[in-house]
C-alpha cells in the first residue's frame, strides 16, 4: 500500500515539478492520492471477495459446506481453542437455590412425545463389534453426581439449572470402554436417529459431563430428554443431546445434526 501511495505522489511531483504549488494544488494533489489509493483499496477488495467466492466449497457431509479458505480458517480457529481446554477448568457451579424451578424447554427433534422407559435401552456400540444394551436402572445404580451451573443456548438464553445422573467418565470406566476412551470422538443419536451429536473425547471425559436422568431431583420428563440425556456444561445447549439411543466412539467426526447446517463443529465455551 505504502509503494502505491508513493508511486501515485511521485507521479503527480513530476507534473508539478520545478513550480511552487498554490494551496489548490496542495489540496488537488492530496485528493488525487487519497482517490487513487482508496480505487485500489477497493480493487484489492472486490478482488479477495471473487476469490473467496470463487473458491471451492467442501463437500456436504459432517460440517455444512463452508468454502475451503473459510473451513481452513474455522478448523485452525478450532485447533487454537482446543489448545487451550484442560479437564482441570471447570465451569461455575451454583448453590441449589439459585436453580430454576421452571426448567427452560427448546426444540425436541427425535424427543417429541412419551418413551417407553421399562422398554427403553441404551446401546453402546463397542470398538470391536460388541454391543452393550443397558437398562436406566442400571445407569440409576452407578455413583450419582448432580450440578447446578448456567446452561446456555447458541439461540441467545441462558438459565441456571440442577441436573443428577452418572458422569459419563464414571460411566466408561464402569463398563470397561478403556479402548473407546483412547478414540478422539464420541458419536450419540436419538433412539429413532433424527437428532445426533458428535463430542471430542476430551469434553466428554470432563469431570461435570453426565449421563444425566433426573432434573430439580426427579426423574427427567420426556420434555427434558426422559429417561437420559446429555448434560455437558463445556458446550452450547446443541450439544446435550435429549434422550439418548445410542452411544458410538471413532477417529473421525461422527455426524452431528447443527453442524450439517453450519453451525460449529466443536460448540465450546
Ligand atoms: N433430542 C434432542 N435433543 C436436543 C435438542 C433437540 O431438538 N432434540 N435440542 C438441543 C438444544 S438446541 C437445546 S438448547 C437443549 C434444550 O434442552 P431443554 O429442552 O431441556 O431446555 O437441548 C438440546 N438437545
Ligand atoms: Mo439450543
Amino acid at each position: 500500500m505504502m509503494k502505491v501511495t508513493k508511486k501515485l505522489s511521485k507521479i503527480f511531483k513530476k507534473r508539478v515539478a520545478k513550480k511552487e504549488l498554490t494551496v489548490e494544488q496542495t489540496i488537488s494533489r492530496r485528493n488525487f492520492i487519497s482517490f487513487g489509493s482508496f480505487a485500489v483499496l477497493a480493487g484489492a477488495a472486490w478482488g479477495g471477495w471473487r476469490w473467496l467466492y470463487k473458491s471451492p466449497v467442501e463437500p456436504n457431509g459432517i460440517t455444512g459446506q463452508a468454502h475451503l479458505p473459510l473451513r481452513a480458517v474455522l478448523n485452525t480457529n478450532e485447533k487454537l481453542v482446543r489448545g487451550l481446554y484442560s479437564n482441570n477448568n471447570l465451569v461455575k457451579t451454583y448453590p441449589k437455590e439459585m436453580a430454576a424451578k421452571v426448567v427452560r424447554h427448546n426444540s425436541d427433534i427425535g424427543s417429541a412425545g412419551l418413551v417407553d422407559v421399562d422398554a427403553w435401552k441404551l446401546t453402546v456400540k463397542k470398538s470391536n463389534g460388541e454391543v452393550l444394551n443397558i437398562g436406566i436402572d442400571e445407569i440409576r445404580r452407578l455413583p450419582k453426581t448432580e450440578i447446578v451451573y448456567d446452561f446456555k443456548c447458541v439461540e441467545g438464553w441462558d438459565q441456571i439449572s440442577h441436573w443428577g445422573g452418572v458422569k459419563f467418565s464414571d460411566f466408561m470406566a464402569h463398563f470397561k470402554l478403556d479402548a473407546e476412551t483412547a478414540l478422539e470422538y464420541v458419536g450419540m443419536e436419538t433412539p429413532d436417529k433424527q437428532y445426533y451429536v458428535g463430542i471430542d473425547m476430551p469434553s466428554a471425559m470432563h469431570p461435570q459431563t453426565l449421563l444425566a436422568y433426573e432434573v430439580n431431583e426427579k426423574p427427567l420428563p420426556p420434555k427434558h430428554g426422559a429417561p437420559l440425556r446429555l448434560i455437558i456444561p463445556v458446550k452450547y445447549g446443541i450439544k446435550n443431546l435429549k434422550r439418548i439411543g445410542s452411544v458410538n466412539f471413532s477417529n473421525t467426526r461422527p455426524r452431528d445434526y447443527w453442524a450439517e447446517q453450519g453451525y460449529d463443529y466443536y460448540a465450546g465455551l
